[in-house]
């Protein structure tokens, strides 16, 4: 019967598009915005590199900010950088060019709503997830600037 026969072809029909939509939102989709899965060692590095803000850094003529002010670190052993206020003021570490890791989302300590500003004494982290160079300065002290460059790790 052919009436009977188009509605078994509609229930087809409904039935192949649901499960098309289901996988499409809940596999398809999830699967594109998941965060790469990284080896341990570069989400996680056995070592930090620490810079450290030279005291007096708040007045230019000081001539000393971040010191290194060139980090070269290796992804999967030192790419999670440490950044150690020993100055008496606040500064920021922020990035030139609004660099956004795949993982760790805005590289500037400005990102974090809970500590924008690195105080005396404390210190900001932030851990690189791929090759490359960053640039990154001090919002309030322009003139203090920086660079982090994270090399392959050729070993
Ligand atoms: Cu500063």
């Amino acid at each position: 019967m052919t009436s009977h026969a188009g509605g078994i072809s509609f229930i087809a029909f409904v039935v192949a598009v649901a499960v098309s939509l289901g996988y499409y939102q809940n596999i398809y989709i999830p699967e594109v915005n998941a965060k790469p899965h990284l080896p341990e060692e570069i989400l996680n590095p056995p070592n930090d590199f620490t810079v450290n803000i030279s005291e007096g850094s708040s007045i230019e003529s000081n001539g000393k900010f971040f010191e290194p002010k060139d980090a070269r670190t290796t992804i999967g052993i030192d790419n999670r950088v440490v950044w150690n206020n020993g100055d008496t003021v606040p500064h920021t570490v922020t990035t030139d060019t609004g660099y956004v890791d795949q993982i760790n989302g805005e590289f500037n300590s400005l990102a974090n709503s809970e500590a924008p500003f690195v105080l005396p004494g404390a210190e900001f982290t932030f851990t690189f997830t791929k090759v490359g160079t960053y640039g990154y300065h001090c919002e309030p002290h322009p003139w203090m600037q920086g660079e982090v460059e994270v090399i392959e790790n050729f070993a």
